[in-house]
């Protein structure tokens, strides 16, 4: 059984989420995670790759269809950087992917090379739920292999 000082302390957080005026990012569940599927620090991947999103607690919805939502959000990949500070919003360019629409799973390219990437999740108003709700693998892409040069069509227009 939890002691009275834990329940007492969980009440109060409870009251809080209550009251508060949502502010970006707040409010995000205490269990809640996200992780990358399938891939691990160390691995080395190809250029082109589809990443996988995986939230535990969380819902994943379209940005903006609720702003103030707390119990839902959508994916971000930072690509070489950390994770946003909780209640900043993120971003938009190119090293800070919007997956605005609810993807669980996007195709990216990347450079060749030691990279850090890093799910975010974040509000219907791109809020950041912070590093609690972020995932970070650190991973090698290896250079394209002529074989897939080869692949292409050698020149323009050929069928
Ligand atoms: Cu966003």
């Amino acid at each position: 059984m939890p002691s009275p000082r834990l329940v007492f302390a969980a009440l109060l957080a409870a009251a809080s989420f209550v009251q508060a005026t949502p502010a970006p990012g707040d409010g995000a569940p205490a269990n809640a995670r996200v992780h990358f599927i399938g891939i691990k620090d160390g691995d080395v991947l190809p250029p082109t790759v589809t990443l996988r999103f995986g939230v535990e607690g969380m819902k994943v919805r379209s940005a903006a269809e609720d702003p103030f939502d707390r119990s839902s959000g959508h994916h971000h990949l930072l690509i070489d950087l950390p994770a946003v500070p909780k209640g900043q919003v993120i971003p938009f360019d190119e090293r800070h992917v919007h997956y605005g629409k609810g993807q669980t799973e996007a195709t990216v390219t990347l450079a060749p090379g030691p990279h850090t990437l890093t799910l975010q999740f974040a509000d219907g108003a791109h809020g950041s739920y912070g590093p609690q709700l972020s995932a970070s693998v650190r991973v090698t892409v290896e250079a394209a292999k002529p074989a897939e040069t080869d692949k292409k069509p050698a020149k323009a227009g050929a069928k």
